[in-house]
């Protein structure tokens, strides 16, 4: 009868399901969103999370994740920090049955070792930030420094082939320096005046291609300190889509960003609600959107409606 009807409706949810979630940490304005938007989704869905910040430590992942078999959740969630490494942990909690969801990074190990993944096509971000730039500097030659994202992390090896290979296929921009800030502020500062240093002053950098916002915004702090205006005398081009990113465009200090969705969550709740109240898995890896904003897409607007979005 009715009773039985909705205590099935009930079960067709994850109300009560206990999943742990082995973040990498707050590196960048974007993973803290991240976390937050998780959280949130959690609490819409009356899952009980357990979370786990691991610092950017691979280790601490791995004990987080034998943590959570030990305690026999239901599911667990990874930003998995690098991607390889994975296979024996990944392994246990087969041997467990417990579904894993990789949130915004890939691993190395084979499928069948998670549920699904839900990430962007970081490929395509870098391709789609090497177009704008290609398109920006219309034929004219270009000198371009890149600031790359955590040695060894699925970003960083994507975002720098997409957009080597775009950039790579023209004749006038080359790219002159390349190295790790490691996704943070601190260190995209650091590394870009290393770059302004080696480049008579940054006279000769036309751009400065950073895998993520926020090693933009520490690079538009260098630009400035050394005299040069950022988002004219050397272009910036990044991604994740930050509310400060838009703020930069705003002040005219930043050109452009590709934007990346806090919210992996709520695609990875769906996909385990199926799995574990319906046993369906999901095909392949749940791939989220990749847009290009500039200074002509209303920064300002896009600053506010992102204050409002987890950030
Ligand atoms: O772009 C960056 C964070 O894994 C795609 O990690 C994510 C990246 C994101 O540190 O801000």
């Amino acid at each position: 009868g009715l009773a039985a009807l909705l205590s099935t409706a009930a079960h067709a949810d994850l109300t009560g399901k206990v999943i742990g979630f082995s973040q990498i940490g707050s590196e960048s304005g974007w993973r803290a969103a991240e976390t937050s938007v998780t959280k949130s989704e959690a609490e819409k869905r009356g899952i009980d999370l357990k979370f786990a910040d691991a610092q950017q430590k691979q280790e601490n992942q791995i004990k987080a994740i034998r943590g959570f078999i030990a305690q026999g959740v239901d599911a667990i969630l990874v930003a998995p920090v690098v991607s390889t490494g994975w296979d024996e942990v990944l392994g246990e909690a087969k041997e467990a049955n417990i579904p894993v969801v990789l949130l915004d990074r890939g691993v190395d190990a084979s499928a069948d070792l998670y549920l699904t993944g839900v990430a962007s096509d970081q490929v395509k971000e870098g391709a789609v930030a090497g177009k704008w730039l290609i398109d920006t500097v219309a034929g004219k030659d270009c000198s371009v420094v890149e600031l790359e994202g955590t040695v060894g992390s699925s970003p960083a090896i994507n975002r720098k082939k997409g957009f080597d290979d775009a950039v790579g296929a023209t004749a006038n921009i080359k790219v002159i320096r390349s190295q790790t800030g490691d996704f943070t502020r601190a260190k995209g500062k650091e590394v870009m005046e290393g770059f302004l240093k080696a480049e008579g002053g940054g006279k000769g950098i036309c751009a400065v291609y950073a895998h993520n916002d926020d090693m933009a915004v520490g690079a538009i702090q260098a630009i400035k300190d050394a005299g040069l205006k950022p988002g004219s005398d050397i272009l910036v081009v990044s991604i994740d889509g930050v509310p400060d990113i838009f703020s930069a465009m705003v002040a005219g200090e930043a050109n452009a960003t590709v934007e990346l969705t806090p919210n992996m969550a709520g695609p990875a709740f769906d996909a385990l609600d199926a799995y574990l109240n319906g046993g369906t898995a999901p095909e392949k890896a749940i791939i989220t959107e990749s847009k290009l904003f500039t200074q002509a897409d209303d920064p300002q607007g896009e600053y506010d409606r992102r204050k409002g979005l987890g950030y």
